[in-house]
């Protein structure tokens, strides 16, 4: 092994089989004897339940139960709040099945058990739900003035959160300005839209009283550590697996939904395995989405363009229910001030009860909102001040020499001080301007419009805290027999690449290939600690546990090794799956050194006369161990970041409007990107252009739509429009690598990187491309035809 596999370019190992469509999704999974879900939704966005008669559909042919939030015993609760914030008074959270009132079109109110999913769908129907619907508002603006109707009648104005954060001294910068910039900002409401859908199946063995879920989740231990406690059985007892899922971009990361815990429960009541496989429009109405918020953001600053304060106003639409606190609103809030030094901050938002599908975080959390104001803010101040867009940066971007630049007083989802930890700011905004070739791009426009043609340059500055808490481990063990290393961890993965990632990192410790690291991830029986997959967290996270559990592994390997070859330990170097004295041809295998490593193998083995290739160092009867080391070549370590470690990059794109048909075609996109080392930078690159792909989408594309009286109108592929490959740009993708000082492997995260700035980058673009036309900036995204058929006529 003479290349490091640390930063190398590695294929990844899961793609072969997910591409021939040998992946195995929580619906590929056979269960004999199942019983098939459905549910019963609320057709109204508010309302009150006089009644449910449920007698219809438990006499329907092949029917096993109908449940109510009257016969689930326990689970008849209100879910956990996940992260409790002071600003939050009795946050609301849903129940599995409705009681007394609902409040979202789609929200679940009774669940139909039966043979197959078409008998279950038959007796839903047959459920008569008797409500009298409430009035509702739904705008975002008008659901907290006075009297407006209320979610919740608890919460008036239905206002769930107030928080207001402050660093510096803004009132007194804001005296000082010589120059204000306000701009409006929003942000609409999208979606994930994940191959397979949502889906839980259960099976519960009566005999040993085990549980065994198959969800695709994102948190396996989480969820067995709630299903444990709320169906109140012994954690051991309860395994979740977590298959192949097929994306989950933070909405399968909810605990809980409703069908998380009614199926276990219903295979455990029913005895027999149960069921459900989420359906594209039920996703749609009833699995969590983010986005909506509106910013009302100003830029005080010297005529010289040097930004001495912000202050920022929004309203962020929770939804429904609040499950997951205040964290998108926060994490909005506290990156409002981009890469900028801005050293006055005042950041206020309140979080809103709307009657529709409950808010959480989606691929991004916050961050593609902070990152439309500040950027358009940005551009609007460079307008005002009659600067150049990238000069307006250059005089604001913090300085290589200002890290850890702490924005003292804005507290990041952690709980923890804002702290941007390295980067080179600077740097990437010129790798952009040349890589755009903007010195040039100015007459390359002019020439275009005299050719009748609509060029823009649009560009915008991101930064993402990635790699939050509190911790995660991973278990290390080099099989004897094989010599192939296998890593265990909690988390699971959608997508993002982890067993080839991880793989690489402990390949380089213990000299083995790649593809002789096995990762056993999303299995509860695989490793008993951890938390989940979100906040871009794996690679800070987990990456640098299991480095950590590779050098302690390292060391006994080589003290074992050293022992046998009877040398000293820092003459003995791993490579090519053995341990060798340097210099020599004298090796052992890992395999042969793992198995004298446990003293009942190597007894046996030397009875057996099989092949260990060694003799035993004088000071030890049989193990190599040294003294008071465990048996094996297997360890386990946890790492626990100190706080979140900050990426960054810009992006900047040519593009082309056509007046005529009010159509955008990107020409050109780059992307400027830091994650600090990275690990494999082909798996950085496809989660970078898979964020993008998905910013492209919000940019131009996916708005989820409501009508007046709370009903998704567009809950469907027809309707909502994800971008196609036709709509994706190719993109082109520079690296820099500022290691992270808080970790020991130097990474920051990158899962969510590719869709923050894209919007505003767009937004930008069209801008400039319409600026003969004296079109108002566009600060409202996604940005439709009719909104470009507005610019250009005037409308
Ligand atoms: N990586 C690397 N070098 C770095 C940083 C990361 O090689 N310096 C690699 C990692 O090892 C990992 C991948 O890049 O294989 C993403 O790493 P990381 O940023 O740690 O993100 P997570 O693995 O924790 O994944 C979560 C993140 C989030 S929050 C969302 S949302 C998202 C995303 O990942 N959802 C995804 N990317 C996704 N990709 C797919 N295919 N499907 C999803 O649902």
């Amino acid at each position: 092994m003479s290349t490091r596999a640390f930063g190398s370019r590695i294929q990844r190992n899961i793609d072969p089989q997910l591409l021939r469509g040998e992946g195995s999704f929580v619906d590929d999974i056979p269960l004999a004897n199942a019983l098939h879900v459905a549910f019963v939704r609320s057709p109204f966005a508010r309302a009150r339940i006089n009644s449910i008669d449920v007698t219809a559909a438990c006499t329907h042919p092949g029917v096993a139960a109908v449940y109510t939030c009257d016969n689930i015993g326990d689970l008849d609760l209100e879910l956990p709040l996940l992260i409790p914030h002071s600003s939050m008074t009795d946050a609301r959270t849903q129940r599995p099945l409705a009681r007394g009132d609902v409040y979202y079109v789609g929200q679940t109110v009774a669940m139909v058990v039966a043979v197959d999913r078409y008998t279950a769908e038959d007796a839903a129907a047959l459920v008569d739900v008797d409500y009298d619907p409430l009035e509702v508002e739904i705008d975002l603006e008008k659901a907290i003035l006075d009297g407006s109707p209320l979610v919740h009648p608890t919460h008036p104005n239905n206002i769930a959160a107030h928080l207001v954060q402050v660093s510096g001294n803004p009132d007194r910068a804001i005296a000082e300005a010589e120059h204000v910039t306000r701009v409006r900002v929003q942000v609409d409401r999208s979606t994930a839209a994940a191959m397979e859908c949502r889906a839980v199946a259960a099976i519960f063995d009566r005999v040993t009283g085990e549980l065994t879920v198959w969800d695709g989740t994102q948190a396996p231990l989480s969820v067995r550590g709630g299903l444990a406690s709320i169906l109140n059985i012994d954690e051991d007892k309860v395994r979740v697996i977590a298959p192949n899922v097929g994306g989950g971009f933070g909405q399968k990361v909810l605990l809980f939904y409703p069908d998380e815990l009614l199926v276990p429960f219903a295979a455990r009541h029913l005895g027999r395995p149960v069921k459900y496989i989420e359906d594209r429009r039920e996703n749609f109405v009833g699995s969590t989405q983010e986005r909506t918020q509106i910013h009302t953001i100003e830029l005080y600053a010297k005529k010289t363009g040097e930004v001495l304060a912000l202050r920022d106003s929004f309203l962020h639409d929770t939804g429904a229910f609040i499950p997951y606190g205040i964290a998108v609103a926060q994490v909005a809030s506290t990156s409002i001030a981009g890469p900028y030094r801005i050293p006055n901050i005042w950041v206020e938002f309140k979080a809103v009860y709307t009657p529709t599908v409950p808010v959480t975080p989606y691929r991004g959390c916050g961050r593609p909102h902070a990152c439309f104001a500040i950027e358009r803010a940005m551009d609007q101040l460079a307008d005002d001040l009659g600067l150049d867009r990238f000069e307006i940066r250059r005089r604001n971007l913090i300085g290589d020499d200002e890290f850890p630049k702490l924005r003292e007083g804005l507290l990041f989802a952690d709980g923890l001080p804002v702290s941007l930890d390295s980067g080179q700011y600077h740097k990437a905004l010129e790798m952009l301007h040349d890589k755009l070739d903007v010195a040039n791009f100015a007459a390359e426009q002019q020439k275009a419009r005299e050719a009748g043609r609509h060029l823009g340059l649009g560009m915008a500055f991101y930064v993402e805290g990635t790699g939050l808490g509190p911790y995660e481990g991973g278990h290390i063990k080099i099989h004897p027999i094989t010599g192939k290393v296998y890593v265990n961890t909690g988390l699971t993965s959608q997508g993002q690449g982890h067993d080839t990632v991880f793989a690489q990192i402990v390949s380089d410790q213990l000299g083995v290939k790649v593809e002789d690291v096995i990762l056993v991830e999303g299995d509860t029986k695989a490793f008993d600690w951890g938390v989940a997959t979100f906040a871009s967290r794996a690679a800070v996270v987990s990456g640098n546990a299991i480095h950590k559990s590779a050098l302690i592994v390292r060391n006994k390997t080589l003290t074992a090794a050293a022992n046998m070859l009877e040398a000293s330990a820092d003459d003995i170097e791993l490579r090519d799956g053995a341990a060798w004295v340097k210099g020599t041809d004298r090796q052992v295998s890992l395999a042969a050194v793992a198995t004298a490593t446990n003293p009942l193998r190597y007894a046996f083995n030397e009875s057996a006369k099989a092949a260990t290739q060694f003799a035993p160092a004088s000071r030890h009867d049989g193990p190599a161990l040294g003294e008071g080391q465990a048996p094996g070549l297997e360890a386990t370590d946890y790492y626990s970041p100190p706080c979140a470690t900050w990426a960054y990059g810009v992006h900047g794109a040519i593009l082309e409007v056509d007046p005529e048909i009010c159509s955008v075609k990107v020409r050109r996109y780059v992307c400027i990107h830091d994650c600090g080392n990275m690990i494999n930078p082909m798996i950085v690159e496809g989660q970078v252009m898979g964020g993008i792909a998905q910013g492209i989408g919000g940019a131009m594309y996916e708005r989820i739509e409501f009508d007046t009286d709370g009903n998704m109108i567009n809950a469907n592929f027809v309707d909502f429009l994800v971008p196609y490959a036709t709509e994706v740009p190719q993109v082109e993708i520079l690296h820099l690598e500022t290691p992270s000082p808080l970790n020991p492997l130097g990474v920051k995260g990158v899962g969510e990187a590719g869709c923050i700035p894209v919007g505003a980058v767009i937004a930008s673009g069209i801008d400039d491309a319409l600026r003969p036309f004296g079109a108002a900036p566009f600060q409202h995204i996604p940005i439709t035809p009719s909104m470009i058929y507005a610019a250009v006529t005037g409308g």
